[in-house]
């Protein structure tokens, strides 16, 4: 971890009037939570992009859905780790505004964080594929015999927004009017490939807004940010919010 890194990163947050974070997979990964596509990615003899899509479900809905109903144990049985906390923390202090996240999981609200934009919908949520009919799963659910809703019959699918769905546009929108009057925005755990979460930290430079990016590794957007940290999130915001 650079100290001069996290010193800019902490200037650029000290200075910020509408400071906001996006967050994807990493920061879930220090709670244990396998991320997508890293090396322990989610089950690895399937890409996501083959398992979470309407095709995928319609062609095999055991499969689909016994790979949620994994997730859902994993998420449900895991605990925020020091990145939830720090950004909690961030937003308790009033200096973070909003988080938008690219997680199914629910850990930046277990940690303590009110205002969160889940993108990709929730883990939390189950629905019908028909009707309004949702529930909110407190533990995973039964998905043998396949779930079936009680007010239409039809199946039952994981609240969560798949490979070539449309993201609910409410929530979209709203992140889209928080970038654009955010002068300064933490990327954290996400390889900045899934649109269109990814075109958001976009908005924040175009606008000149600053980019402070948390992540061992390099992504796309490693090269335009003001700072990129090669660091764990858990690590690296918890030592931001000590300095803070
Ligand atoms: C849409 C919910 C349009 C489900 C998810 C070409 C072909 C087909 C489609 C497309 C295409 N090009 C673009 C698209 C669109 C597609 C897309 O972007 N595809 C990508 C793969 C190229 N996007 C969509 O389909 C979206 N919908 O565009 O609709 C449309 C238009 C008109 C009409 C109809 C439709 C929908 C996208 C949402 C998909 N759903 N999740 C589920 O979770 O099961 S996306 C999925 O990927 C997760 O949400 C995940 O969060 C997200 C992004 O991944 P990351 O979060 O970044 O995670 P990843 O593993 O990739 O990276 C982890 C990072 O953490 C790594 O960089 C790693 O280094 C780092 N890390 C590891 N450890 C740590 C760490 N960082 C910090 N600390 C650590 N300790
Ligand atoms: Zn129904």
């Amino acid at each position: 971890m650079n100290v001069n890194e996290i010193e800019k990163a902490i200037n650029i947050i000290k200075n910020s009037k509408y400071l906001t974070a996006l967050t994807g997979a990493g920061v879930s990964a220090e709670s244990g939570i396998p991320t997508f596509r890293g090396k322990d990615g989610l089950w690895n003899k399937y890409k996501p992009e083959e398992l979470a899509t309407p095709q995928a479900f319609n062609a095999n809905p055991e499969l689909v859905w016994e790979w949620y109903a994994w997730r859902m144990k994993v998420v449900f049985d895991a605990e925020p780790n020091p990145a939830h906390h720090a950004l909690a923390k961030l937003e308790e202090k009033g200096i973070l505004k909003c988080l938008i996240t690219q997680n199914v999981d629910d850990l930046h609200e277990r940690a303590g964080s009110k205002n969160v934009l889940h993108l990709h919908g929730s883990l939390r949520i189950v629905k019908c594929i028909s009707c309004n009919y949702q529930f909110y799963a407190e533990k995973p659910i039964e998905v043998k015999p396949l779930p079936i809703c009680p007010e239409c019959n039809q199946l039952l699918r994981p609240g969560v927004v798949w490979f070539g769905e449309m993201l609910p546009s409410d929530v979209l929108s709203k992140a889209f009017s928080e970038v654009e009057r955010s002068d300064a925005i933490i990327v954290a755990g996400t390889s900045a490939v899934v649109q269109p979460a990814a075109s958001l930290p976009l908005i924040v430079r175009r606008n000149k807004g600053k980019i402070i990016e948390i992540n061992p590794d390099e992504t796309p957007l490693t090269a335009i940010a003001d700072v990129s940290i090669r660091g764990k999130a858990g690590e690296v915001l918890d030592e931001i919010i000590k300095l803070l």
